[in-house]
């Protein structure tokens, strides 16, 4: 479809597929809904170039759209129907926007002849989505379906991205319109000025201990790329903020460690001790903080530059002594044209990396399964295109720690904190990437809250390995009980279904691993498995985080209690 092409009489539900294309679309998750059949209808002549992609809960299919977006750049999009599938739809929203994701979701809405009378499903989506939203709106002719998509686009991937949510009345997917679909959307941009790189550049030559944290939304591979350039010519050591790791090659010697839960203490040190802060594309929350206790409020006492697609998330918490708003494209290509100026580093930058080698090494646990073994092997195992998703809950932390992302897209992982994110991400990874090794990490408590997407994976032949780590409790929350409540637990214990025979019953290849030893070669069967397949990994609930144990954890809350 190109954007001459002559206007021919096409229903509002036709206009939206031929819209979607136009931009670039290949890809929607959803779950039918008798509210948008017009839709599904012009999905069905859209054919191959445009795939419906059938989940099994809203939940699951909005963050696919989710991992989509991450993954391409382009806007994840997810199809729900009315209140219901609206409603199971908003987890995937809220990630979207916590994690900068451009997605678009579209609701088959009720007809404007039932409209406001607490029709058959109706919700006010407006007021629903308004606040996790960039824009929320609804279609209400056919004519100007073309100037809502083309809008959404733009609003989803320009400035900081995010999540924006179009309504479409039932009744406006059958009228027919006769207009233009126009052509494909450009991301909109702010480029960082030249009087704030030369500052930048003077910054760094007056400095001694400088540091990165980098992070957020936004990112390209080729803005990786200017930006691993940037950090080489100047021998920058670079953090991660929570779950961006993949931001830069962790093999790569500026890479220091992600600074997030389970923070390694002497990267802290050095966050603290620094004299010049880097944080580029981070949003500087209680993750990338430690709950605002590494860094002064409001004024860091570290010089201090940020640098941020959305110019109203600068001076936001934290003043600075240089703002930049800029896309990371543009800020990365700028930055990487600047000529390195003296720098006199090298040792802390040696000195920082050598820290987080050490905090890689693997950590003696409770129990005959050791995480931080498993992942270790993985780390050495998975080839560099292999992609690592996980949802939240400390099985998380073994996986972060211990893993070493290799470059743009490898990790998905929602920094929204929210469960049952490991399992869908790793269904959208595979079907844009058929031919790169997915892994994806749950919990077991995380795993049951999507892991009906595993029908997804059997019902598109993906081959993903599905890593269950099953401790028989919701163990991040536990882990509090037992320091805020010690000994009183309380809503936290879980009894599992065999997942391995679950998995089993999904058509897919399941095993139990109880040891460190017998994991190599039961990953080596799932990942030569003719199916996707999964192995859930007991546990020993002790073993709760790499640092420290329930009991000690519980000895330690009564301790400080008496
Ligand atoms: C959707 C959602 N619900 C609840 C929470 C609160 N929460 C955070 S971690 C967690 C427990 C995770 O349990 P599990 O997946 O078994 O991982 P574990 O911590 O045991 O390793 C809970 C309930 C959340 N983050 N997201
Ligand atoms: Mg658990």
């Amino acid at each position: 479809m190109k954007p001459s092409d002559t206007p021919r009489a096409r229903t509002g539900g036709q206009l939206l597929i031929d819209a979607l294309r136009v931009h670039g679309a290949d890809l929607a998750f959803g779950v039918p809904g008798e509210s948008y059949l017009a839709v599904l209808d012009a999905f069905h002549d859209a054919g191959d170039p445009l795939r419906f992609i059938i989940c099994r809960q809203e939940g699951g299919a909005a963050n696919m759209a989710d991992a989509y977006g991450k993954l391409t750049g382009r806007p994840g999009l997810c199809f729900v129907t009315r209140g219901p599938g609206a409603s199971n739809a908003c987890v995937g929203i809220h990630t979207a926007h916590q994690d900068s994701t451009p997605l678009i979701l579209f609701i088959g809405q009720v007809g404007s002849d039932v409209a406001e009378r607490e029709a058959f499903q109706e919700v006010d989506f407006r007021r629903m989505f308004g606040p996790m939203c960039k824009w929320v709106a609804q279609i209400d002719r056919a004519d100007r379906v073309p100037e809502f998509v083309s809008h959404a686009y733009h609003t989803a991937v320009s400035g900081r991205p995010g999540p924006v949510v179009l309504a479409l009345p039932d009744d406006m997917q059958l009228q027919t319109a006769t207009v233009p679909v126009g052509g494909r959307y450009q991301r909109v941009a702010a480029h960082p000025g030249a009087e704030a790189m030369a500052r930048l550049r003077e910054m760094l030559t007056r400095a001694e201990h400088p540091i990165v944290i980098v992070g957020g939304g936004g990112w390209s591979g080729q803005a990786c790329d200017d930006f691993r350039a940037f950090v080489t010519a100047y021998n920058l050591p670079v953090a991660a903020s929570y779950r961006a790791q993949d931001l830069i090659d962790n093999r790569d010697p500026h890479y220091v460690g992600d600074v997030a839960v389970g923070l390694n203490p002497r990267l802290a040190e050095r966050i603290r001790n620094c004299d010049l802060l880097l944080a580029i594309g981070a949003r500087l929350g209680e993750w990338t903080t430690a709950g605002y206790t590494l860094i002064d409020v409001p004024r860091p006492k570290q010089k201090f530059v940020h640098v941020h697609p959305g110019a109203e998330e600068l001076g936001r918490v934290y003043q600075g002594d240089l703002l930049i708003n800029a896309g990371m494209p543009e800020f990365a290509a700028a930055a990487r044209a600047l000529a390195a100026a003296r720098n006199a580093w090298d040792e802390w930058t040696e000195g920082a990396r050598a820290d987080y080698e050490a905090w890689q090494q693997p950590v003696a646990a409770p129990g005959a399964l050791n995480m931080s073994e498993v992942v270790n092997f993985l780390r050495r195992r998975l080839p560099p295109e292999a992609i690592v998703t996980n949802g939240a809950g400390n099985f998380s932390l073994w996986v972060h720690r211990f893993y070493r992302y290799t470059g743009f897209r490898t990790q998905l992982a929602p920094t929204s904190g929210a469960m049952g994110y490991g399992v869908p991400s790793a269904v959208a990874a595979k079907l844009v990437h058929p031919d790169r090794p997915v892994v994806s990490f749950s919990g077991d408590g995380c795993f049951l809250m999507n892991g009906q997407e595993l029908a997804t994976a059997m019902q598109y032949d993906l081959r993903i390995v599905f890593i269950v780590v099953n401790n028989g409790m919701y163990g991040t929350i536990r882990m509090h009980q037992e320091r805020d409540f010690p000994g009183r637990v309380s809503g936290t214990e879980l009894r599992n279904p065999d997942f391995a025979a679950l998995a089993r019953a999904y058509g897919l290849h399941g095993e139990v691993v109880e040891r460190t030893s017998d994991f190599e070669p039961a990953f080596e069967r799932a990942s030569s498995a003719k199916t996707a397949a999964l192995l859930e990994l007991r546990v020993d609930p002790e073993a709760i985080t790499p640092r420290t144990t329930l009991s000690a954890l519980r000895a330690e809350a009564l301790k400080t209690k008496k």
